[in-house]
């Protein structure tokens, strides 16, 4: 019975993630179809399968399911949380915000195709994530779809995203306190990974109590992957691949383990990783991807 009562609860999370990236995979590859002109229609491709570790879509169709929803119904909102997420990148990228040269080990956008087509490859990858939920999602009741058109608005708007990166290039050089930092990671980063729960959830028909037990658990994994990020750019510099190639960020941005000290900085991460698992307690087995996710995302070593 022991051993029966612990093969039950056993959790393949490679298999999983595995499983949930071929997925989206292929529903991104199916997601562009004929534009033109041609260089258009490159540039969209070119960064939306340039291959990133595919983390919002898959915390959409673990959100879907553990609401209780078939995944396959939540696969358009999860491309379309990738495509904005692809799009801010590009746009992040511009001569005109970080000017980035590279991204995920290639080219960025601009360096291909010109700053003009960049900007309106990443336009175009914006309203199709619209069209995604809005005209390509068969079978999801219309009333639920609307709820998460007006949490994709929000996330990508001033209130979210577009709002963080005006605080983040306002703060550029300057030393900012803690309160800001956290304003800008909560906005660039957390506001999008709470709409990839949130949206996957509202796709399988959350209750209340599940969308509040989200929030909780998308914040303490944005702010923690943030922390993390800061700590890997303190103890991974070495890493010529990297986001930092060719650039000295360090000197001029204001990161946790320069206002916190690195033991404070880990310490905070894990404190926010066991509050965002917590919350998701009373779901006990069914919440098992989004633990395993939570620990994947705070995990990394770089
Ligand atoms: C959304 C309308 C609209 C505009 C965008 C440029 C901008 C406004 C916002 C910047 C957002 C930004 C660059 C946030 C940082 C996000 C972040 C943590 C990226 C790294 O995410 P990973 O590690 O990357 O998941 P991969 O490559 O795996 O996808």
């Amino acid at each position: 019975r022991f051993m029966a009562a612990a093969v039950s609860t056993f959790f393949d999370f490679p298999a999983y993630l595995a499983a949930a990236k071929a997925s989206v995979e292929e529903a991104l590859d199916d997601s562009l179809g004929p534009e033109r002109p041609e260089q258009l229609r490159e540039a969209m491709r070119y960064s939306l399968l340039a291959g990133g570790k595919r983390l919002r879509p898959i915390l959409c169709l673990a959100a879907c399911e553990l609401a209780g929803g078939e995944p396959a119904e939540a696969l358009p909102t999860a491309v379309a949380l990738e495509m904005i997420h692809t799009m801010s990148l590009i746009h992040d990228d511009l001569p005109a915000m970080d000017n980035d040269d590279l991204r995920r080990g290639r080219p960025t956008n601009h360096k291909v195709y010109g700053d003009a087509v960049a900007i309106l490859a990443g336009d175009a990858l914006l309203t199709r994530s619209f069209e995604m939920v809005a005209l390509r999602s068969p079978g999801v009741p219309p009333e639920r779809l609307l709820k998460v058109v007006g949490e994709l608005s929000l996330v990508a708007g001033a209130p979210g995203l577009v709002g963080g990166q005006v605080v983040d290039l306002e703060c550029e050089g300057k030393e900012v306190d803690l309160e800001t930092l956290e304003f800008i990671h909560l906005h660039k980063t957390g506001a999008l990974l709470s709409a990839c729960v949130i949206c996957g959830a509202l796709i399988g028909g959350a209750e209340d109590d599940l969308i509040d037990a989200l929030r909780i658990y998308a914040r303490g994994i944005g702010l923690a992957f943030q922390i993390i990020d800061d700590i890997l750019d303190v103890t991974a510099s070495s890493d010529v691949l990297g986001k930092t190639a060719g650039k000295d960020l360090l000197a001029d941005k204001t990161t946790y383990p320069k206002l916190l000290g690195l033991d404070e900085s880990r310490r905070r991460a894990e404190l926010l990783v066991s509050e965002a698992k917590a919350a998701l307690e009373p779901w006990q087995a069914s919440a098992a991807p989004l633990l395993a996710l939570a620990d994947y995302i705070t995990s990394r070593d770089r």
